[in-house]
């Protein structure tokens, strides 16, 4: 298949470039870069040393005779998206390119209407182009675990639809809805907004669309980047941009004592990023037909809460627990179960947090701790002004 990777010189996007490419795929990598010029706004770079992303192809296909096609274009350029989708007609879209931090989305008031603007109309242009083309792509889609809030009230969280039962003068009628989105930050608010342009489009025009709803994906390495070392993939550890697992272990690395938020009750739901890119393989076998409504997976293997995870690194490496005030409006506990059927009936057999794998991130993390600013660290995006004004009297 001619696959556009969009987002893909991103942290997950990157690795399923070459996944797909691995398979045979022609792949095209889609990409303005912002992601790299936001680490220069924000005075932090990837833990691991990242080529450009030109250089990365190159070195792509000296290793394996394969190439990847790099295209620089923002999706917010309606008319140039269109151009390039009229001209390439690809058989598969895989949309990772979003603003995808939730502490970046509340830095700011500036920083909510671009994460808003910059996710919403990528979306909403690539759906409204899809269309004036006559693309028949599959459409799958990068979501988060995020829209339906975290909260399970008594049964698990089924994978996008709820079944509801509602009283009518003619007795009751069965429905299908989209599980009620309950969004905890601006970012994981467009990814709620995504989801309503996703039904809209798939039952206004047919469009065959997957909609991923991803867990928090740790790890660094998969078969692929592991090839050469100018393959390696990005890796964020800052306040802003790292995820918590992942920071804990490079945290663990550098003797810095692990950020634990509030009590760490937050209980989410994980996915090493090995597993993240044979989902998305498995969720472009399994493509939905003109007029099904949008498929939409539960993208994740496990869930853990935070202070278990802090409690495992900490044992697995002696490293310290310092329990911080939350700088995010969330529950103070929650749990959380979830249904991830799909994958595993096609196949998916999940990496689960295995000690080995925790411990290769350490490495990575080690080898590359000279480049780690400690300064940058810490979380200092605050949810509310309330929030911001704590976080900063009991830092
Ligand atoms: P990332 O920020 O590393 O990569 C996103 C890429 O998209 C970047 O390279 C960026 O330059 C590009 N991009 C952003 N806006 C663009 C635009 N307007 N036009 C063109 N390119 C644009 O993020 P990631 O961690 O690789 O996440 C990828 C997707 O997966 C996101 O949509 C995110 O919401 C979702 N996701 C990520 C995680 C995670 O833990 N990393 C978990 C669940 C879901
Ligand atoms: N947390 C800490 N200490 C830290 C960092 C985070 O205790 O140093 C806590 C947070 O308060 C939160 C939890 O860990 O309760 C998760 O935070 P996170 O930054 O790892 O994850 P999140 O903000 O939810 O976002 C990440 C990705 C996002 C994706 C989402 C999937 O950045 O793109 O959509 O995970 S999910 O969490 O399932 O919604």
């Amino acid at each position: 298949m001619r696959i556009a990777v969009l987002g893909g010189d991103g942290f997950v996007g990157w690795p399923t470039a070459l996944h797909l490419s691995d398979l045979g795929h022609e792949i095209h990598i889609v990409d303005n870069l912002s992601r790299r010029w936001i680490d220069a706004e924000l005075g932090v770079q990837s833990l691991t040393p990242m080529d450009s992303i030109q250089e990365r192809c190159r070195i792509w296909h000296q290793e394996t005779g394969q190439r990847l096609h790099f295209h620089l274009l923002d999706l917010r350029e309606y008319d140039r998206i269109r151009a390039w989708l009229a001209e390439y007609r690809p058989d598969a879209i895989i949309h990772f390119a979003e603003q995808r931090a939730a502490p970046y989305s509340m830095k700011s008031d500036r920083h909510k209407v671009y994460t808003v603007n910059n996710n919403v109309n990528a979306t909403h242009n690539l759906l409204a182009a899809m269309v004036e083309t006559g693309v028949d792509a599959h459409l799958v889609h990068l979501g988060t675990m995020g829209v339906y809030g975290y909260s399970t009230v008594g049964a698990p969280i089924p994978e996008g639809y709820l079944d509801v039962t509602v009283d009518t003068p003619t007795g009751p009628r069965d429905l299908e809805i989209l599980y009620p989105t309950r969004p905890g930050s601006v970012y994981h608010m467009t990814k709620s907004l995504d989801q309503i342009l996703f039904q809209y489009y798939a039952q206004n025009d047919g469009l065959r669309i997957t909609d991923l709803h991803q867990g928090i994906v740790w790890g660094t390495h998969t078969s692929q980047t592991r090839r050469h070392p100018q393959l390696i993939n990005r890796f964020d550890y800052d306040g802003d941009y790292g995820t918590v697992l992942n920071r804990f272990l490079i945290q663990a690395a550098i003797g810095y004592p692990l950020t634990v938020h509030g009590t760490g009750g937050q209980t989410r739901a994980f996915i090493h990023l090995q597993d993240s890119v044979r989902c998305v393989e498995l969720a472009l076998s399994d493509a939905p037909k003109a007029g099904d409504r949008v498929k939409i997976f539960n993208q994740m293997t496990e869930t853990h809460r935070v202070r278990d995870l802090a409690e495992m690194v900490a044992k697995m490496t002696g490293a310290k627990v310092s329990y911080l005030p939350n700088p995010r409006k969330e529950a103070d506990e929650n749990e959380l179960l979830v249904r991830n059927d799909q994958f595993l009936a096609l196949g998916l057999k999940p990496v689960t947090l295995q000690e080995g794998l925790l411990a290769e991130v350490v490495d990575v993390a080690k080898k590359f701790a000279h480049r780690i600013d400690r300064s940058r660290v810490p979380c200092v995006s605050a949810w509310t002004k309330d929030i911001a004004q704590r976080v900063e009297h009991d830092p």
